[in-house]
Parts: structure tokens; sequence; C-alpha cells
């Protein structure tokens, strides 16, 4: 099968990282990339136009190499992958690759995801974040184990990191789903989802970052979060 993969970058609130995790990517991979602005309250073009490299940045929207789908009021992570997840079938893409637009994942890990996808086109594909270091939040650590106790629960396997934002869906199997879920739960819905239709998840291991507190999402602004963990 030959791969049309698109990049996608959820973002909400990302004013100090959302340029360079874009620069990132532009440099580290070549795919298309969409960048969903979910409302934030600097909308991202006009982060992009301040940024000291905003000339590199236009160009990239300009030519297409960055798309920006902007919501005018903040509907959910869940809802913007989900609208990132059917335009990108629309434009006859056949994977969407999504990664954090908080910096605090690399996008230089995206071609472990790629590789794994070459030989397995059809399995959805899980950036496994290594919880190694010290700076990752206890709370983070119990939040991955309680939502990969409940996709084992619902699901019967094992998966390592179902919490990941960090992710490789194969379009064709998850078109005609329907989801009920709009922010962070949506990543657990769609992971049970696709086990219940037969889909293979596999699973690989990505170096993270953990930012400064100040530069993550709230919890508390990014309302209607099911885990606490997500910080
Ligand atoms: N589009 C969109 N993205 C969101 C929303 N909430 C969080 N995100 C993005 O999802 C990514 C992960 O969010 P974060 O709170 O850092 O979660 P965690 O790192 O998995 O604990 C970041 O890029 C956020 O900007 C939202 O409501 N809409
Ligand atoms: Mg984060």
């Amino acid at each position: 099968m030959i791969l049309r993969i698109r990049l996608c970058i959820p973002t909400f609130n990302n004013p100090t990282t959302i340029a360079d995790v874009a620069l990132d990517a532009l440099k580290q991979v070549s795919l298309p990339i969409l960048i969903v602005d979910d409302g934030s309250a600097e909308p991202v073009r006009g982060l992009f136009s301040r940024h000291e490299h905003s000339g590199e940045l236009l160009d990239a929207l300009t030519e297409g190499r960055i798309e920006i789908l902007r919501f005018d009021e903040n509907r959910g992570k869940g809802l913007a992958l989900q609208a990132a997840l059917k335009d990108s079938v629309e434009k006859g893409f056949t994977h969407l690759l999504a990664i954090d637009g908080d910096g605090q994942h690399y996008a230089r890990e995206c071609q472990k995801l790629i590789d794994l996808a070459k030989d397995s086109p059809w399995d959805l594909i899980i950036g496994s974040r290594k919880f190694h270091s010290e700076t990752v939040p206890e709370v983070s650590k119990f939040g991955r184990k309680f939502s990969n106790f409940w996709v084992g629960y619902q699901t019967g396997l094992t998966v390592s990191d179902s919490q990941s934002g960090f992710r490789l869906y194969p379009l064709f199997p998850l078109q005609n789903f329907k989801f009920f879920t709009k922010r962070y739960d949506f990543e657990i819905e769609v992971l049970i989802r696709a086990i219940w239709r037969g889909v293979t998840i596999r699973e690989v291991e990505i170096d993270v970052f953990y930012p400064k507190p100040e530069e993550r999402v709230n919890i508390l602004t990014s309302s209607g979060t099911t885990f606490a963990s997500r910080c």
C-alpha cells in the first residue's frame, strides 16, 4: 500500500510552543501538516506571524505544507481529532499521525511510527512514552495505569500507553466509526472501538519531554477533561 500520511497537531492555548513544534515538524518530517487550532486565545496564525522564524512558517502556510483548521470556540481535543480524521479521509490520506502541540513530543520520533506503518498499514500505532524521567508527574503515571486498566477491562488486551497522544491512525479501518466523546476521553474511545473492530494495536517506545507546568494546558481551562492526570 502506498502510504499518504498527514501530520496532525491538535492545539489549545500553546502560545509558547506551537510555532516551534510546527517548525520542528517541518524540519524532521516531510509530511503535510494540519494544525487544529481549537479556539486558542491567540490564533496560531497570529503566533506564526510574530515568531522569529515567521518567514519560514508563513511560507509553509502559503505553500500548503502547513494548513490550519481553526475553530472560534474550544470544542475539545477529541472533536478536533475527529475533524482532522474526517478531513483527511476526504482528502485521500491513508493515515493521520498525531502529535501534541505543547512541545512534549519530538517530531523526530515520527519516523519510528512511520516505519512500523510501512509493514502494518492497517494497524493503529501508539508512540508509548518512556516514563522513566523524574519530571514525569506521579499523577500522569497513575492516569496512564488507570486508563490502561480500563482499556484492558473493555478489550482483554494489554496496552502500555493508552493515553499517549502520539499516534498513527489508519484512516480506512476507522472511517465509519461513530464516536461519543469530545475531549481527552476520545483517545480511549477510539482505541477501544478499534480493538473491538479487530484493528491491531502496535506500540513503539518514544522519548518525550515534560515541559514546565505553565506551558501545559491547564485541566481547569480545558474544560471537561476526563482524567485528572492529563497535565
Ligand atoms: N484541539 C485541541 N487540542 C487540545 C485541547 N486540549 C488539549 N489539546 C492539545 O492536546 C495536546 C495534549 O494536551 P495536554 O494537556 O498536554 O495532555 P497530556 O500531555 O497528554 O497530559 C496539546 O497539544 C494540547 O494543546 C482541546 O480542547 N482542543
Ligand atoms: Mg502535554
